[in-house]
């Protein structure tokens, strides 16, 4: 059993993440310019590094549990920890997350969002705005007094309302000088269930959406996930702080 406990942040270590947040979100700006057909997502991942150390931070995935790469670059079946690759080029029609997360000054920030390599057909399309709109729904349920499990049922009625399904073999993290830590953010569930929400806590609320099935499979490369029906998933991630009055999104640029 995990024996982490929930740290409150003060405000001066508030201000640090919203730092790292800014700088993580002016990131996926940045990458969000490279997309193309004909790019691959190893190119995406080299300037991502590049950037990054231009701006003084370090890449929180390179070396994480031995990750091999600085950002997470999942395509089309891919539900994350996508593995940039050479091999892998953009094409016309496909969706692409791209997740990083650069270290400002010792603090996380955690941000990404899924974007469409030309024109996606409707079904992509409408998978990807209603993922948006989870994670947007999501948010607007934390405040100070709310419950985890009200973040996670506002998103699975949201989400399976409009005919997709959620994955659950993956959930949002408590981070600030710590990557991935207490508590879990599950993307599904009960309201009135699970921890209170108290100012200082801040965590990552990132909803993983698929077409079909929500179940996942792993690759032999011991990262990727993929659905298990290889239909599409998609996915946008913010970190959040919860505050007196409600809620601050700290990965804004
Ligand atoms: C490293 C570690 C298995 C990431 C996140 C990359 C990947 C697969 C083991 C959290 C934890 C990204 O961005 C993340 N959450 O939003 N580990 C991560 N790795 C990795
Ligand atoms: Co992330």
């Amino acid at each position: 059993m995990k024996t982490e406990t929930i740290v409150l942040l003060s405000s001066r270590e508030i201000e640090k993440m919203r730092k790292a947040g800014r700088l993580a979100a002016k990131l996926l700006q940045h990458l969000e310019s490279m997309i193309k057909p004909g790019i691959s997502t190893l190119e995406i991942d080299e300037e991502a590094e590049r950037w990054t150390q231009a701006h003084g931070a370090k890449s929180a995935p390179l070396g994480y549990k031995g990750y091999p790469r600085s950002i997470c670059t999942s395509v089309n079946e891919v539900v994350c920890h996508g593995i940039p690759s050479a091999k892998q080029i953009l094409k016309e029609g496909d969706i692409i997350n791209i997740d990083v997360t650069p270290i400002v000054d010792g603090y996380h920030g955690d941000t990404s969002k899924t974007f469409f390599v030309g024109t996606p057909s409707p079904t992509a399309k409408k998978l990807v705005e209603v993922t948006e709109e989870c994670l947007r729904r999501g948010i607007a349920e934390v405040k100070p007094g709310a419950r985890i499990g009200d973040i996670g049922a506002a998103i699975q009625e949201y989400a399976e309302s409009q005919g997709f399904s959620v994955v659950r073999n993956f959930v949002g993290h408590g981070i600030h000088r710590v990557f991935h830590t207490a508590p879990e953010i599950p993307h599904y569930g009960r309201r009135g269930t699970g921890k209170k929400l108290r100012p200082g806590m801040v965590f990552t609320i990132e909803p993983m959406i698929n077409e079909g099935t929500w179940e996942v499979e792993m690759l032999d490369d011991g990262w990727t996930a993929v659905t298990r029906d290889r239909k599409l998933s998609a996915q946008f991630e913010h970190t959040v702080a919860v505050t007196e009055d409600g809620v601050e999104i700290l990965t804004l640029p």
